[in-house]
């Protein structure tokens, strides 16, 4: 059984996609970042960096906080998502750490300093927008080659897909180009039903 702390949020969908698509016992535990309570001291016992998604593992009493390391280590308790070894698992790595590093973090600052910030700022509107268009133009190029990032369906794509579906639109309106290649990856993961469940999740 695993504990999902977690918001209505990508970061959060991408866990919550990944036990359903898993097929993991869990229960849903939600986390009011709008409220605070990511500085409550329990759930930082669980989340040291104070942010959602975090997992504890009740069959180990593991708990695991990022959400790339949370998706490794429920991949590798189901033995789904993630090949074992080799050239295939090396793909999936790449593309999920190039999520974590790079297209979630600059999608976040855009998305703060164009909806959320108290003065507009266009030299950072500039430069996040810049990157997140370069950003989505080598995913693009990716899944001209592969029909899932990795090659097969993976927890690369169920990372990408939550950040990608919630801001293609805000980067279509900013440079004005359709992205083929996203649009048909995002319409197929769209249409999984175990994406359909953990993308609503929490239920409040
Ligand atoms: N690198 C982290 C990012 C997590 C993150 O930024 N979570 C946000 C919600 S999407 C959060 O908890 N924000 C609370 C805050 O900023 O105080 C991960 O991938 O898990």
């Amino acid at each position: 059984m695993i504990d999902l702390y977690t918001w209505t949020t990508p970061n959060g969908h991408k866990v919550s996609i990944a036990l359903e698509e898993m097929g993991l016992e869990h229960s849903i535990h939600p986390v009011n970042i709008g409220e605070g309570e990511q500085f409550s001291e329990h759930f930082q016992s669980i989340s040291p960096n104070g942010r959602i998604p975090a997992i504890v593992d009740r069959d180990t009493d593991i708990t695991v906080f990022e959400s790339g390391a949370i998706l490794v280590y429920l991949a590798e308790k189901s033995g789904k998502f993630l090949p074992e070894s080799g050239p295939a698992r090396a793909k999936v790595m790449e593309w999920l750490f190039w999520q974590m590093a790079g297209f979630g973090p600059m999608l976040g600052q855009l998305n703060h300093f164009v909806n959320t910030a108290d003065e507009q700022v266009p030299y950072a509107i500039k430069r996040y927008s810049d990157e997140v268009a370069r950003l989505y133009d080598v995913l693009d190029k990716r899944l001209d080659e592969a029909e899932y990032v990795g090659g097969d369906y993976s927890i690369a794509d169920m990372s990408i897909y939550p950040w990608s579906a919630v801001a293609y639109d805000l980067i279509k309106g900013l440079t004005g180009k359709t992205l083929a290649n996203v649009e048909r990856w995002q319409s197929a993961i769209a249409a999984r039903p175990a994406v359909q469940k953990g993308i609503l999740v929490p239920v409040l």
